[in-house]
Formats: structure tokens, C-alpha cells, sequence
């Protein structure tokens, strides 16, 4: 039996990027627009597919079909990034369950929301389209709830208009599966539902199995080994013998989304792992110019991390370096260290803090770059990529209790190609956010996508190498990069896994010193003020 418990609502943005330029520059409003990165047009208005100009068509090819085409270059990718947030953001507002998928999607699950409003107004209309009939609907309950979710469906979908100026179509269903396909129906700047009643109706009318959203390219291809090529042959196959070639869990998976079921929840995004900006240059060969341009960046990386509101903990920095003996590949190498979180205090950079950190982002240039040598740098990157949480108290105690250790530890990442070749087409620059897209939805954007947002998922953890260096560092726990600080025995780990990094190596230090002097052995320590904040911390006061 399907589960209708759920209101699940998809939102996706029309022609995202060119609504992002058009909205920039309404005077593009009324003309055929193409955003193009390198030789491709990734999308166009809605004017421009009037025309026939499709998504990756090459740009002779758009300007064959479309020969008065207005080309705007996005490889760019910063303003989009930024308007994806802010309308992320506007849907937490209704909920903490969205999810994002990709740069312009995102699933809510209004189940809650429906709920109560369903007690507060008895009023049930649909509002907009519906896919299918509206016969034999379903009378647990679950039509009224889809109905209420076309309401709330509209209102997120004005909100996001009027306060960013951008149109989106929405889908609304019982699970996530049916409420992204069904939102394509009707486009541009529609929405459509679908009732249990027409599940059926909507899953054939895809015709083909590789038009199943979750259903990726590879095993399209092995299900037409076996002659399974349209949704109606993948229903009729039977579980055991797809078991045999894909595992009794994906033949299950399969099996039911050909039939529009899916029970995976919306899984709430967190806050990007990592922010950051890269700018890339004809050419930089002087350091001071290399300073110049690092400093530019800090300052605009402040501003994206004021907006998200936490505190960095790690700076990394990445460095393009024009190849002499092979001027087509592009090497790019990133080193990385912890900072004190004291610096960001309010997230506001004193200058006197600025110059630290420019200091910090120096060494590790020259941990990159022989600057004795000469050198030639095609691209600069900074980003900060592990965060806490910004409570004022304590951040107070932070700043009371922390010393000023500025470097704890570096880390390698040495020598990574650089696998964008969007990037690598102009002179660009762009912010990113790590670790916001699910794998899923970037293999189903196809090759030039993937291989757009490859770089940056390339700096995932397993490829992180040991601690190499440590600066004006005494011991501590964190110098051995990503190692937790222990917990002393005589407290509460509960208490002190809650508090920031650098607190929990106060208190684990302050137990150290104790520890050294019972056991006789203090003498090459120094005896340090008895602190009543630590001793708070301590169970046994
Ligand atoms: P829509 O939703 O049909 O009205 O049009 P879009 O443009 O919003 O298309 P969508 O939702 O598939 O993709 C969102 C944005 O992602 C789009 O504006 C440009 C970018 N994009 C889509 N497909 C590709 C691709 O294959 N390569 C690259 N580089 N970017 C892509
Ligand atoms: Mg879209």
C-alpha cells in the first residue's frame, strides 16, 4: 500500500541562470537570451526555446536556430550561487525541512505545515494545475492535504517573486519522487499537483526509464541489456531476477520508483561545509601583487561569512600555477591550516586581526610557492571550510580563554589537477559553497555539469595528508590537525564535546597541568591562575 501521509512540495527555478542575468539586467527581459559557458549554451530564456534553442546546444548551432540571440558568458558562477541561497533560505522560513537539490531545486516536506493549517481554515481549494483526473480520489484524507499543499505551494512561490523577482514551478505529491516529476508538467512559472489516483498515469506517461529522475545513466544502460528500455517493461519485471544483476536493494528501489513510490524523507541541508572564492588571473609573478590580490579576497570572503553568521576555523588556500613545459595543465595545489576563532570576533575583522591572518595566508603561499625562484600564477583561492556555531557566550569565553595560538597545524593537499574545464576558460572569478549539492542530482545533470562542480568536491577529507608544520604552536591537541582533544576524566563529555575546539584544548590542557604536578612532575610547567570558568566545568567542584 502507498504511503499518502506526506505532502512533499518540489520547487525548481525557471532557466535559472538566465532569469539570475535577466533580473540583473532587466533590459534582456524581452530578448532571446543564452547563457553560454565556453562554447555551450547551458540554458536560455523561454523566449530563446521559442525559437529551438535547447539546453548544451553548441552556441553555432543556437545562433543557427536563433541568429538574434543575446550570448551572456556564465561561467561566473557567484551570483548564482548567491541567489540560490537566498531563495533556500526564504523556503526555511516555512520549514526546516528543505532540502536542496543542486543549485535551483529544492524539496520541501510541508506535511507539518498542512496540518496546521488545515486546523486553523477549513477551506480546501487546489490552486493550480493538476495532473491526471479527478476521478476515484483517494478518501484518506490525503486530497485534502494535497490541496492545502497547492496553497502553501503558491505562497512560497510569490514569496520568492516578490522578494528576489524570480519565477519558479512547483510540484506537489505524497513523496519527493512524484513531486519533482510532476513539476515539470507545466512551465514556466506554474504549478502542478498530482493525487494517488494518476501516480500510475504519470509514471507511464515518461515513457522511457532513463526519464525516472533517480534512475542514473549506468543502469539505464544495463536494463537495456536485458530489453527493459520503458517503465511500463521495468514494471512488469519481476524483483528476483533484477535482483540477480543489481542486488535485492536497488531491484526493490527500482521496482518502485517505476511505480511513483519512494519513502526517502527530505533530509534537511545544513550549512555548507565550506565557503569560499577563487579569482583567476592572466598572470601574477610578484609577491606583492600575489598580497594584494589574497587581501581582496579575505575581504570579500568576510562578507559571505558575515551573511552565514558562523566562525571559521580553518583557512585554505589554493594556488594555480602556470605549467612552463605544459601550458595545458593546470596545477593546482592547496595548503590549509586552523586559526583561532578569536580573530572573527562578531565577525567583524579588526585590522590589527587582518593583518594576522594575511600573515597566515602568506605563509602559506610560501609553503606553495618558492617565492626565491620565480613564479607565475594563473589562480588564487581562499576559503575557510570547517565552522562553529557563533553563541555569544561562548564566543566570550573563547576570547577570554584562548591563547593567541594564530597557526595549529597545516595540512597538505599537494599537486591537484585542476578538472574544471569551465573554469579554465577565462579570466573569472567566483564564490563556492562545498558540500550542497547531493551526488545524486549532479550525475543527473550530465557531463558538463559534473565536471563543473568536480573541483569542488576534490578536497574531500581522504584526501587530506598529515600535519607538516606547526607555527607559534606550544603542544596541543589540535596540532595534530584533525585528532579531537581528549576529554578529561573529571568532566562531563556531554558539556565539553559541546564547547568549541579551542576551549576543549584549555580545559584539557589545564587538566594536563594538574595531572603533571600530582604526579610530581610540574616542575617544567608553569603553574597556572585557577580559573573559575574552567572550574565550572569540572564535575567535581
Ligand atoms: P528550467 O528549469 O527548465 O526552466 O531551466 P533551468 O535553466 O533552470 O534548467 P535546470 O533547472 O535544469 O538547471 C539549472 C541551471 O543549471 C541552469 O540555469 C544552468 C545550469 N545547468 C543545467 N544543466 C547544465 C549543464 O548540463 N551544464 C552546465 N554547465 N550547467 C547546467
Ligand atoms: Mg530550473
Amino acid at each position: 500500500m502507498d504511503d499518502h501521509s506526506r505532502t512533499i512540495i518540489h520547487i525548481d527555478i525557471d532557466c535559472f541562470y538566465a532569469q539570475v542575468e535577466m533580473v540583473k539586467n532587466p533590459s534582456l527581459v524581452h530578448q532571446p537570451l543564452g547563457i553560454k559557458q565556453k562554447n555551450i549554451v547551458v540554458t536560455s530564456n523561454y523566449l530563446a526555446r521559442e525559437y529551438g534553442v535547447t539546453k548544451c546546444m553548441l552556441i553555432s548551432e543556437a545562433k543557427k536556430v536563433c541568429p538574434n540571440l543575446v550570448l551572456v558568458n556564465g561561467e561566473d558562477l557567484y551570483d548564482y550561487r548567491q541567489y540560490s541561497y537566498k531563495v533556500t533560505q526564504l523556503l526555511q522560513n516555512y520549514t526546516d525541512l528543505v532540502e536542496r537539490l543542486g543549485l535551483d531545486e529544492n524539496y520541501l516536506d510541508v506535511t507539518k505545515l498542512v496540518t496546521e493549517k488545515q486546523n486553523s481554515i477549513n477551506n480546501g481549494n487546489l490552486v493550480g494545475y493538476f495532473y491526471g483526473n479527478t476521478d476515484l480520489l483517494c478518501e484518506c484524507g490525503c486530497t485534502e492535504r494535497l490541496k492545502v499543499g497547492t496553497q502553501i505551494a503558491q505562497e512560497i512561490r510569490d514569496l520568492i517573486y516578490k522578494e528576489l523577482k524570480l519565477t519558479t514551478c512547483a510540484g506537489i505529491a505524497q513523496n519527493k519522487l512524484l513531486a519533482k516529476i510532476v513539476c515539470t508538467k507545466n512551465k514556466p512559472n506554474k504549478q502542478t499537483v498530482v493525487f494517488p489516483n494518476s501516480v500510475n498515469e504519470l509514471m507511464l506517461d515518461l515513457n522511457l526509464v532513463k526519464n525516472i529522475p533517480y534512475i542514473g545513466n549506468a543502469t539505464v544502460e544495463q536494463l537495456s541489456n536485458f530489453n527493459v528500455k520503458t517503465v511500463e517493461e521495468l514494471q512488469n519485471c519481476d524483483v528476483n531476477e533484477l535482483a540477480k544483476v543489481f542486488g535485492i536493494e536497488k531491484a526493490k528501489n527500482m521496482l518502485d520508483f517505476s511505480f511513483g513510490r519512494d519513502t526517502a524523507p527530505v533530509k534537511k541541508t545544513g550549512k555548507p561545509q565550506s565557503i569560499g572564492l577563487e579569482d583567476s588571473c592572466r598572470a601574477i609573478t610578484a609577491e606583492r601583487e600575489i598580497e594584494s590580490k589574497l587581501q581582496q579576497l579575505l575581504l570579500r570572503l568576510m562578507v559571505l561569512v558575515k551573511e552565514d553568521g558562523r566562525i571559521p576555523k580553518t583557512i585554505k588556500l589554493t594556488v594555480r600555477k602556470f605549467n612552463n613545459s605544459n601550458p595545458q595543465s593546470a596545477t593546482r595545489e592547496t595548503r590549509q591550516c586552523n586559526v583561532n576563532t578569536a580573530l572573527f570576533k562578531d565577525l567583524e575583522l579588526t585590522e590589527a586581526n587582518q593583518a594576522k591572518l594575511m600573515k597566515i595566508i602568506m605563509t602559506l603561499f610560501r609553503k606553495v610557492v618558492d617565492i626565491k625562484r620565480s613564479f607565475h600564477i594563473t589562480l588564487l583561492g581562499l576559503s575557510f571550510t570547517k565552522f562553529v556555531e557563533k553563541l555569544s557566550v561562548r564566543n566570550t569565553l573563547v576570547s577570554f580563554l584562548t591563547k593567541d595560538i594564530e597557526v595549529q597545524s597545516f595540512i597538505d593537499i599537494a599537486n591537484q589537477n585542476s578538472r574544471s574545464p569551465v573554469r579554465e576558460a577565462s579570466t573569472s572569478s567566483y564564490a563556492y559553497y562545498d558540500n550542497v549539492d547531493s551526488p545524486e542530482s549532479l550525475a543527473k545533470r550530465g557531463r558538463f555539469f559534473v565536471a563543473d562542480r568536480i573541483a569542488e568536491f576534490s578536497d574531500s577529507p581522504i584526501k587530506l595528508g598529515v600535519a607538516t608544520l606547526r607555527l607559534n604552536s606550544t603542544e596541543s591537541p589540535m596540532d595534530l590537525g584533525e585528532k579531537t582533544v581528549p576529554c578529561p576524566p573529571d568532566n562531563d563529555e556531554e558539556v565539553f564535546r559541546a564547547l568549541p575546539n579551542d576551549l576543549q584544548t584549555e580545559v584539557w590542557e589545564d587538566y594536563r597541568r594538574k595531572r603533571e604536578r600530582t604526579i610530581g612532575n610540574s616542575k617544567s610547567f608553569k603553574r597556572s591562575k585557577p580559573n573559575s570558568i574552567l572550574n565550572y566545568l569540572n564535575k567535581e567542584k
